[in-house]
């Protein structure tokens, strides 16, 4: 009797323990990540409908934000095609994102040719530029970075532009607080993003 008594509290004991492990590993999981950067990200841009856009006012919802140009070839694409599925996945969730392209060729980037880019991929997705200043500005406030190349273009207005290729992921408070890649798999990166909404 008092063998079965102990076998009972024995396996009680492990019940708790194990209860409380699996309660910890949900709150673990369900936890958002914490802040890499805790500034605010701020600076003014243009919209692609040409209206203003600070990046200050993005706070409220999680962003991804990621920098480019319209004419890149592979890296853009890409990665855009990635972060499209990511809002895919999230369906309804995705209402409650912003997903930004920032060019980093003002140039060549007009609010209109964003317009048409950015639909290409994702109704959610906004394009945004400015002047050289601007850009330079907010390519700043993320550590993000880009230089004109002109090696491999037989017409000088076929520049190409070396940029970073992370989308940043912001919280709910403008913080920067993780990065996705294009290798980045869809689970992992809308689990992330859901436990930011
Ligand atoms: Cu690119």
């Amino acid at each position: 009797m008092r063998r079965n008594l102990v076998a009972v509290a024995l396996l009680a004991l492990a019940g708790a323990v194990v209860g409380s492990l699996l309660a910890w590993i949900g709150v673990a999981k369900r936890a958002p990540p914490p802040p890499i950067d805790p500034l605010p990200r701020t600076a003014i841009l243009i919209d692609h409908h040409g209206k203003p856009l600070d990046l200050s006012a993005l706070r409220g919802r999680p962003a991804i934000v990621f920098f480019g140009f319209t004419f890149c070839p592979d890296v853009c694409p890409t990665h855009l095609g990635h972060l499209a599925k990511i809002l895919t996945v999230l369906g309804p969730d995705a209402e409650r994102v912003t997903a930004l392209f920032i060019s980093v060729d003002p140039e060549r980037d007009t609010p209109e040719k964003l317009r048409e880019f950015v639909s290409c991929f994702h109704p959610r997705l906004i394009g945004a530029t400015g002047t050289p200043a601007q850009v330079a500005a907010a390519a700043k406030s993320f550590g993000a970075s880009y230089r004109r190349s002109d090696a491999v273009a037989p017409d000088p207005a076929w520049y190409l532009i070396d940029h970073s290729t992370q989308m940043y992921v912001l919280d709910r408070d403008g913080r920067w607080c993780a990065t996705l890649g294009a290798e980045t798999p869809i689970p992992v990166a809308t689990d992330l993003i859901r436990r930011l909404l």
